[in-house]
């Protein structure tokens, strides 16, 4: 007993405040957001934007990529099963100033830092050949693959960002 009561008392509850919170990051995001790992990787927030009626195409987003771990890693493919293929699109602006949608082949994710594949942003996943429009509210899965860290199934939930209506038409 060289611990006094009080101050294990007092260490006590900063760990439990510091599991409840470590564990509320890991299990439960807060409703608007969600997460996922795989390995040192952090996927946080998978996202699309619905579809018109009629559309082929689809983009998917991720809120970020973040790698923990002390290498870098790389995209390198994604697959859904509603839609025939995903692309990884880098958005660009040509010497006409109009907005066009290049495939690479991967995305690297340096170690330490993070990647974000957000709407209106320099990157997304094109989902082409979409089986079905998107609506608000589905989630679908889609499935990430990495050069390291392998493969990981994510749930995409759809949704109008709220930014929307000021956000600029995706086209190809
Ligand atoms: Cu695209």
């Amino acid at each position: 007993m060289s611990t006094p009561l009080v101050r294990r008392n007092a260490i006590a509850a900063a760990l439990a405040v510091a599991s409840a919170a470590a564990l509320s990051a890991l299990f439960a995001p807060p409703a608007s957001a969600h997460g996922f790992s795989l390995g040192p990787l952090r996927i946080d927030h998978p996202y699309a934007t619905p579809t018109p009626p009629g559309a082929g195409t689809g983009a998917a987003y991720l809120r970020a990529i973040r790698n923990t771990g002390a290498q870098p890693d790389r995209l390198i493919g994604a697959s859904t099963p509603v839609a025939r293929e995903v692309e990884i699109h880098r958005s660009v602006i040509d010497a006409n100033n109009v907005m066009r949608m290049r495939a690479i082949d991967g995305l690297t994710v340096p170690a330490q830092a993070e990647v974000r594949l957000r709407h209106g942003g320099e990157h997304h996943l094109m989902l082409i050949g979409l089986k079905a429009p998107l609506k608000d509210g589905d989630r679908f899965p889609l499935t990430l693959r990495f050069e390291k860290a392998g493969e990981r199934e994510v749930m995409v939930w759809v949704q109008q960002p709220r930014d929307a209506a000021g956000a600029h038409e995706h086209k190809h």
